[in-house]
């Protein structure tokens, strides 16, 4: 990735709101929607106001924010839906349309070539509405590669901005997610956007293929919310990017907010942050054996891609357990000013690998027999 030029399209407010445990009330849209915008995350979706009459205030109530990130709606291909986003103020417009066979059979029952006729009107209306237009193909996966191509053309020569590649049951693999996301760079010259499901665990990996492949745009939510497992997490795949571009996430986004948005949505939606969870779960900064410990004092880049400071956090080393070591131990002693031998290190360390086969021991405990070796 040499130019990053793609931009995050978060999509807690419409893909999280079809999570199962939300049910958001306009105050909390409100809230998560100032947190996503201080982040700075380049768009904020949010549900189709065709929905209900509650997600048509909304949507118009999160417009008149005046937020600097891009508010855009979602909506069926049909005209009313695409009025009632209209006239809600916001500034994009994501289509879709399935074009799978089990979707096309089971959903709308259209073929492709009624799929292409039926979405020349609602894209026009959103054309000349002003709108930036995407157009996406729901169930991409599992769609054939020449009726994928065939839509994106057609949307194309209605003049959308972008096309949308979804994997809409979680089933891609990042190599397929590569080659296909690469058929459409060449197939079409608009903007590409990737939103994937984590049904396998592949929506990070697969969002970051599309970015490979040349897509421009990406759907995340916070704490990856939405059907089922949900969809690509923001922080997994600016975890993801960071690495590879430390200096422009850094440059592009409040990192040290990522917590706190987390925490929002969390409680909002009543779930708790995994505790493995990228970047901010309880354990991610957590270092425990000796080896490592030993590695990690000298060099903090020793078992760590991305600095804990760089989003405001901080690193915890496990001195008490088992498999605690020497340097482990040598280095709190260093903290309270206590210097030991080698041999008396050595010995040190046994007694405290012995007393910690019972229980994990706390910095107080391990201090207490630092303290009492030195006085005995
Ligand atoms: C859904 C639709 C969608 C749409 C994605 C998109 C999906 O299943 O509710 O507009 O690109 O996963 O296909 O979220
Ligand atoms: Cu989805």
């Amino acid at each position: 990735m040499s130019k990053p030029n793609w931009k995050l399209i978060d999509s807690t407010l419409r893909e999280g709101e079809q999570f199962s445990k939300a049910s958001f009330r306009t105050e909390d849209k409100v809230e998560i929607a100032r947190a996503l915008d201080t982040f700075g995350v380049e768009y904020i979706e949010v549900t189709s106001p065709a929905a209900s009459p509650q997600s048509q205030k909304d949507a118009a109530t999160i417009v008149k924010l005046g937020l600097g990130a891009r508010i855009i709606s979602h909506s069926r291909c049909v005209l009313d839906d695409v009025k009632a986003a209209v006239d809600s103020g916001v500034s994009g417009l994501g289509l879709l349309f399935a074009t799978s066979r089990i979707l096309r059979e089971s959903s709308h029952g259209k073929s492709i070539q009624q799929i292409i006729d039926a979405m020349g009107p609602p894209v026009d209306h959103a054309l000349k509405a002003g709108l930036e237009v995407r157009f996406s193909a729901e169930d991409t996966f599992r769609s054939d590669t020449a009726d994928l191509l065939e839509v994106y053309r057609a949307a194309e020569r209605l003049g959308v901005h972008r096309v949308g590649l979804a994997d809409t049951v979680g089933i891609a693999t990042p190599r397929q997610v590569y080659v296909l996301a690469r058929e459409v760079r060449r197939a079409v010259s608009c903007d590409i956007g990737f939103h994937g499901h984590n049904d396998t665990g592949c929506a990070i990996a697969n969002a970051f293929e599309a970015l490979q492949a040349g897509a421009t745009h990406v759907d995340v939510s916070v704490l990856g919310i939405g059907e089922r497992v949900g969809i690509t997490p923001l922080g997994g795949l600016v975890a993801r990017l960071f690495s590879l571009e430390p200096q422009a996430l850094g440059e592009r986004y409040r990192l040290g907010q990522l917590r706190e948005l987390e925490r929002l949505v969390a409680r909002i939606v009543g779930v708790e942050i995994p505790f493995n969870n990228f970047v901010t779960g309880e354990t991610a900064y957590s270092h425990k054996a000796g080896m490592h410990l030993k590695a990690m004092m000298a060099n903090p880049g020793s078992y760590e891609i991305i600095p804990p400071e760089a989003f405001g956090l901080s690193r915890k080393l496990i001195i008490g357990s088992r498999l605690t070591g020497r340097a482990a131990i040598a280095y709190r002693a260093r903290e309270m000013g206590i210097t030991f031998g080698e041999s008396e290190l050595k010995e040190i360390t046994r007694r405290i690998k012995e007393l910690a086969d019972a229980g994990e021991l706390s910095e107080a405990q391990i201090d207490r027999v630092l303290r009492a070796w030195v006085t005995a």
